[in-house]
């Protein structure tokens, strides 16, 4: 069946069409610095926001209804679910989609038929796939939602819990091996605590590290190829997350002996939340070779807390494909864990979303070629820097010199000399001259 007859595959009209339903931006076969446009930007689809999510608030029942006429919790619904997604992403041209175990499929109390659920869900996704030439960026599993993990998965204070984290763990990574997907994301939901009072933070530290560790092995003995991935968040649920920001995940990688396994998949919105801007935490993660996959969408400065907007901020955006770009591109892709507004409920509200995210992504390309090709930003940068290019900044850089070494050259200084101007508002205007002019 379809779903959208009205609606048909969403084309690139350019910057003047009015047509809401149509991209002004992103030309997927545009060629960018050397490659299509397609290829910078690997979309997915979040499998939750876009077909499960209702709109529902701690204050008010959801808004949209996502049950494509059918019963909720039934398989007959999630075998629609998988109907309307594979339609909207060919519509779209979305190459990817990522998954939760728990958006798949209803979650019986007995994990058995729950897995039972998964096998034949995955069965019929691989159908479409196979269809559409579709594919799977990532899949995860819930381990914050049902009750059990209260406490959190890996660092839960109970045993049994922990081993139904490690049970969903292994069938997750079974469904994602099954559909070929690239990647595996932990995002620690509940990997946090609330208080001290009851909390022993490197026992619970430590046992993340172990299922972690334990999810590697499986993994590499199935055939997983791809990359295990931490998605940092400071906050929300939990008072005090362990995976933080960037920094704190790749510490805690390095420390426990996992970096070689995983690299970061990014969240803009808790990048914001974490006090970076999403930039920050990209270049963080490609300095240390982490940068791999992003969660595509944007926080408001205003609101505390995750509302996984729609990505619509143009700088933010462009500074984001500059990074990427940079690190070499993506191991994985640009997944929009981004939901609409609650008042935005109707089923054509997602086309128009997904479109707003995608010009707005490509967008950020085409300003980060422009900068990348007008060279003015990374000029400044290492010319920035040059006093570390002769003399003694040279010995400094190549560890030539002792800090007595240092003193002493420093006492023959007559002045203490100023570092050059940042220049930061100059730069600022040659963005904006860079992005607003033809
Ligand atoms: C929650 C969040 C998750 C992860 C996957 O803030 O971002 O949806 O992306 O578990
Ligand atoms: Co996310």
């Amino acid at each position: 069946m379809e779903f959208f007859k009205e609606i048909d595959k969403i084309n690139y009209e350019g910057a003047k069409s009015k047509n809401p339903l149509a991209f002004k931006f992103y030309d997927p076969n545009r060629i960018v610095l050397g490659k299509p446009m397609k290829e910078h930007l690997p979309f997915a689809m979040s499998w939750w926001h876009t077909l499960c999510a209702n709109g529902v608030d701690m204050f008010g029942r959801g808004t949209s209804d996502k049950s494509f006429g059918l019963e909720l919790g039934t398989m007959e619904h999630a075998k629609r679910k998988v109907d309307f997604g594979f339609e909207f992403m060919k519509k779209l041209g979305i190459e990817y989609f990522c998954f939760h175990d728990v958006d798949l499929v209803p979650e019986d109390a007995d994990i058995n038929v729950t897995n039972k659920r998964l096998d034949e869900i995955s069965d019929y996704i691989l159908e479409k796939m196979h269809e559409t030439g579709i594919k799977c960026l990532w899949g995860t599993a819930n381990m914050f939602s049902n009750p059990r993990f209260m406490n959190g998965a890996g660092s839960t204070n109970s045993a049994d819990v922990y081993c139904f984290a490690a049970a969903q763990i292994k069938k997750a990574l079974d469904i994602t091996v099954k559909l070929g997907g690239k990647g595996y994301v932990f995002w620690g939901g509940r990997e946090g605590y609330e208080t001290l009072l009851n909390t022993d933070i490197k026992f619970e530290q430590d046992n993340i590290a172990r299922l972690m560790r334990l999810a590697v092995e499986y993994g590499r003995k199935i055939g997983f190829k791809g990359d295990f991935y931490i998605e940092p968040k400071p906050k929300e649920p939990m008072k005090h997350q362990y995976d933080y920001d960037a920094a704190t995940a790749i510490g805690f990688l390095n420390k426990y002996g996992l970096a070689k396994d995983f690299k970061l998949n990014i969240e803009a919105n808790h990048a914001t939340l974490a006090g970076h801007t999403f930039e920050h935490e990209l270049a963080i993660s490609r300095i240390n070779g982490m940068l791999g996959s992003i969660d595509a969408n944007q926080g408001d400065m205003l609101l505390g807390w995750d509302t996984d907007e729609f990505p619509f901020d143009v700088y933010s955006a462009t500074y984001c494909m500059l990074e990427v770009i940079k690190a070499g591109g993506l191991t994985g892709g640009f997944n929009f864990d981004a939901k609409n507004r609650r008042p935005s409920y109707e089923l054509k509200d997602l086309f128009i979303s997904y479109i707003l995210g995608m010009d707005t992504f490509a967008l950020g390309l085409l300003n980060a070629e422009k900068i990348i090709k007008d060279g003015r930003l990374e000029n400044f940068r290492k010319e920035r820097y040059k006093s570390f290019e002769t003399g003694i900044g040279k010995d400094i850089v190549n560890n030539k010199v002792s800090l007595e070494d240092l003193a002493l050259y420093a006492s023959k200084l007559k002045d203490a000399s100023l570092p050059s101007s940042g220049k930061q508002e100059m730069l600022e205007s040659i963005v904006n001259q860079i992005m607003f002019s033809e």
